[in-house]
Parts: C-alpha cells; structure tokens; sequence
C-alpha cells in the first residue's frame, strides 16, 4: 500500500492546528502508520530540503522547520500520495483552494502549515530519512472494508 510523508510544520504546531489537520487525514480515510513529535535537528532540515538548496528562501526555510517543534507523520492508502497534496493545497496558501489546510489556514508562503511528499519516490526517500522501520505500525483499521 501507498505511504507518504507529511509534516505539520512549526506554524501548525504553535496555532493548534495538529488536531486539526491529522482529523482530515483520518475522515479522509487514510491510515496513520507513524508519528511522531519532535524538534528537528538542522542537518535533518537540510536534508530534508536538499531540493531547494540553491535557491534563495533555503536558509529561512531551514532557520524555520528547526525553530519549533514539528509533527513527523507517515500516512497509508490508496493514492495518499497525490490525495494529501489535494488535501493540503497549494503551495501559496493564499491561492490555496478553500477546504484545504492551507487555504483555510493560511495567508504567507514561508508559513504553510504542512509538507506533504510531492511524489511516490520523494515520499519513500523522505520516510527513510525521518523514521526508522521500527517506527513505523503496519496494521489494518477495521473501516478499510468500508472504505475499498
Ligand atoms: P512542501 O515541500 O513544504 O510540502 O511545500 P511544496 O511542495 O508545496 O512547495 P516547494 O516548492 O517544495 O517549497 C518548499 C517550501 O519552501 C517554501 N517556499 N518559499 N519564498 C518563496 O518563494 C518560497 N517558495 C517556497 C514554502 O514554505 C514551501 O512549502
Ligand atoms: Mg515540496
């Protein structure tokens, strides 16, 4: 079954809207299989983002997903790959469609409330890099009968 990364980033964390998002995933019908909270250390950060290192927000954008704490999650289902990108929204939460978390959450782009993995080999190279296979639950929720 599909996994993906996502992460309510430090913005998320400190508006309270962990609770939030992670009941969107679930009435969603998608299936948490890790989790956890956590301050990331800098050289998980840069990893993290090594896409974008030559561009001109790296740093800002380093300086903030280590500035507070952050939910690491991985997510399970059909399609959860590009299904929580539509959940989450456009990358600029003000272009952001409503119903979305950043569209309804959110007006900055350096402040978009979660990461979520833009690819099914982005997401499998991100879930290596944040959680150890001991970390991660595989198991069947009693709804997914209802749900496939
Ligand atoms: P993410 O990786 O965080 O899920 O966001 P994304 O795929 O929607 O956007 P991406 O292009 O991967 O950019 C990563 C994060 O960098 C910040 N950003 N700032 N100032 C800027 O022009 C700018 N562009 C991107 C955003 O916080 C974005 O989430
Ligand atoms: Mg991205």
């Amino acid at each position: 079954m599909e996994r993906t990364f996502i992460m309510i980033k430090p913005d998320g964390v400190q508006r309270n809207l962990a609770g939030e998002v992670i009941k969107r995933f679930e009435t969603k019908g998608f299936t948490l299989v890790g989790m956890k909270f956590m301050a990331v250390p800098r050289e998980l950060a840069e990893k993290h983002y090594d896409v974008h290192k030559e561009r001109p927000f790296f740093s800002s954008l380093v300086d903030f997903i280590t500035s507070s704490p952050v939910v690491a999650m991985v997510w399970e289902g059909e399609g959860v790959v590009s299904g929580a990108r539509t959940l989450i929204g456009a990358t600029n939460p003000l272009t952001a469609a409503p119903g979305t978390i950043r569209g309804d959450f959110g007006i900055s782009i350096g402040r978009n409330l979660i990461h979520g993995s833009d690819a099914i080999e982005t997401a499998k190279t991100e879930i290596a890099l944040w959680f150890g296979e001991d970390e991660l639950v595989s198991w069947q929720p009693a709804a997914s009968s209802w749900l496939y």
